[in-house]
């Protein structure tokens, strides 16, 4: 037997001691798919102009060489990044990354065929695809003003956008025969304090109801809305806000979308699932990292991610919370932040799935709260990795640190070329 395996079955025997099963926890992980955000691959530009990120209130820094700038390459490096990646995933895709064949087509009058590309991609390579609106990098949201725009020419466009992106989310979804979660989420807000916070919300709220005026059948595509705190220059207002998108959400029954960045600093979207678990339906989490603010950085597997696993895997929402991605770093490889963030996903869920959480329950009921803290202390330094390294194995992926080697080649053969 090789020492993989004997590690992998003296864990197994460690796991069954503490009555976990670590068969059951490996067959459930291998069923979840996250959702890879495809902007980490390029910091944001997209392929609709030569631009790149612009305004919205978000920002990639950093200048590693090697970025994707055409639809293929990006496909290219998505496929190494998967390689990397125990499990079958998905990818979330901005409309900004649309193939218009070198002519500008606007964002009113995109259409699935200019996807087609990434959907016959998907479809060879048995991935998923998602979808987003985006509501930033354009001339018609240079004042910071989309959906909530007091100028109806301006609102209307970006209505159009929305009913765009639907139709293609509708054409993915039915394409691949998965569900295309379709998220939202726009910059509007002000730097300054504001003389009306409620017209520009009455205006976002109508226009949302105008993007989703058109039933769809919900097994294609279905909406999904992301509130958020502040950002660059909407420091002291956001429409959506929290309140905002959860109160839209219950009442429309549309997915409610947690980033990790878009709270207050001490706040975790961990401890927010189980509430929102009790009125909405469902949940798209954008798993980030936030260094001081919103700064999305590669998501690592620190304890708040920990915490985003357990609280999923112990409520039973695997079904419910849809995982997404949302960050670029553009100082390190992009194929490893793609890779580093997921694989901390999935150890996150997996060390979640490996709880004897019967136990932990039944002690907190009991009143035995130091033998729930004491526990959980000593649960992480069980033989975790030895499972880690075994479900790579088993899934046909580099084993512990050998991706990066693996990453560094593909450096070194492909993203060197394209400086
Ligand atoms: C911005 C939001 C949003 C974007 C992506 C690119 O603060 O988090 O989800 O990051 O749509
Ligand atoms: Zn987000």
């Amino acid at each position: 037997m090789s020492n993989l395996n004997q590690a992998f079955e003296l864990a197994k025997e460690r796991y069954a001691e503490i009555g976990v099963d670590v068969d059951a926890a490996l067959e459930k992980l291998a069923t979840i798919k996250i959702s890879l955000q495809c902007w980490q691959g390029d910091d944001v530009c997209g392929f609709e102009s030569t631009a790149g990120l612009q305004g919205g209130g978000i920002l990639a820094t950093g200048n590693y060489f090697g970025k994707a700038r055409t639809p293929e390459e990006l496909r290219d490096d998505a496929n190494k990044a998967f390689s990397l990646i125990p499990g079958k995933h998905r990818l979330s895709i901005h409309a900004i990354y649309l193939d218009n064949g070198g002519k500008f087509i606007d964002r009113d009058e995109i259409e699935p065929v200019h996807f087609q590309g990434w959907i016959d991609w998907a479809k060879a390579n048995g991935l998923g695809l998602d979808f987003n609106t985006t509501f930033f990098s354009h001339a018609k949201a240079a004042d910071g003003f989309t959906l909530s725009s007091a100028n109806e020419e301006i609102r209307k466009f970006w209505v159009r956008h929305g009913i765009c992106c639907r139709n293609i989310a509708e054409e993915m979804g039915k394409q691949l025969g998965t569900t295309c979660i379709l998220n939202h989420w726009m910059p509007d807000g002000y730097k300054d304090i504001p003389a009306d916070r409620l017209a520009p919300r009455k205006r976002m709220e109508q226009s949302l109801d105008e993007i989703c005026a058109r039933p769809i059948d919900p097994k294609y595509t279905r909406d999904a809305v992301e509130c958020k705190l502040f950002g660059i220059s909407s420091e002291s207002y956001v429409v959506g806000s929290h309140e905002f998108f959860m109160g839209y959400a219950i009442k429309n029954k549309k997915i409610l979308t947690l980033d990790s960045g878009h709270f207050h600093p001490t706040e975790t979207i961990s401890d927010k699932l189980s509430s929102i678990s009790l009125f909405v339906d469902e949940i798209l989490l954008h798993v980030s990292r936030g260094v001081r603010w919103d700064s999305d950085h590669v998501v690592i597997w620190n304890d708040d991610l920990k915490a985003i696993g357990e609280e999923i895997v112990r409520n039973n929402l695997l079904d419910r919370v849809h995982i997404g991605l949302d960050y670029f770093d553009a100082t390190i490889n992009r194929i490893a932040a793609w890779t580093i963030g997921t694989r901390a996903v999935l150890k996150s869920l997996l060390m979640a799935l490996l709880e004897p959480i019967a136990d932990l329950r039944q002690w907190e009921l009991e009143g035995d709260w130091t033998r729930r803290l004491a526990m959980m202390e000593e649960l992480r330094s069980m033989p975790f990795s030895s499972v880690w390294d075994y479900y790579c194995e088993k899934q046909g992926v580099p084993v512990g640190e050998k991706w990066i080697e693996s990453m560094k080649q593909y450096e070194n053969e492909v993203l060197v070329k394209r400086s």
